[in-house]
């Protein structure tokens, strides 16, 4: 009785750090906030910056950056870092044609434009620098919680 006790106890543990961590991920909308309140990704206006944008947030593993635009208007290529700095819309590693939400999938640089016009030329792109985290070094408190739950299933086994 006491062995089942402990392991629900455990799994409970778990799963609630789990929960916690998968909660932690953030869906970052890309873009310029308008009148209405929404963030769009569009060329910049004169007060806003995707790079002051872009330092001011945290961008982890997992996380998503959505891109909220008119199809036709704009789009979202994903490039290389000399794509990047010097505008080049024909070599992209994918391309986005309508509102998208992508899955940050590996640390490190980032970087993304838009092929339209002269839209990138005019600062509509965007380099966000990921840091390489897991659930386990989110949070020292996960982290205890998570040696907590694996403790308690041991020793009540
Ligand atoms: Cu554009």
């Amino acid at each position: 009785m006491a062995s089942c006790m402990g392991c629900m106890l455990g799994c409970l543990f778990i799963v609630a750090a789990l929960l916690q961590g998968a909660a932690a991920q953030t869906t970052h909308e890309v873009g310029e906030l308008i009148v209405g309140g929404y963030y769009v990704w569009k060329v910049p206006s004169a007060n806003f910056s995707y790079a002051t944008w872009s330092a001011n947030q945290t961008f982890t593993v997992g996380d998503k950056l959505q891109f909220n635009f008119a199809t036709n208007d704009h789009d979202v290529a994903v490039v290389s870092k000399a794509a990047y700095e010097s505008c080049i819309k024909t070599d992209y590693y994918s391309i986005y044609n309508k509102t998208s939400t992508i899955t940050i999938e590996s640390a490190g640089e980032h970087y993304y434009i838009c092929t339209i016009d002269q839209h990138c030329e005019n600062n509509q792109k965007v380099a966000i620098m990921v840091s390489g985290s897991s659930i386990l070094s989110y949070s020292p408190a996960l982290t205890l919680l998570l040696l907590l739950g694996a403790a308690s299933l041991f020793f009540f086994f």
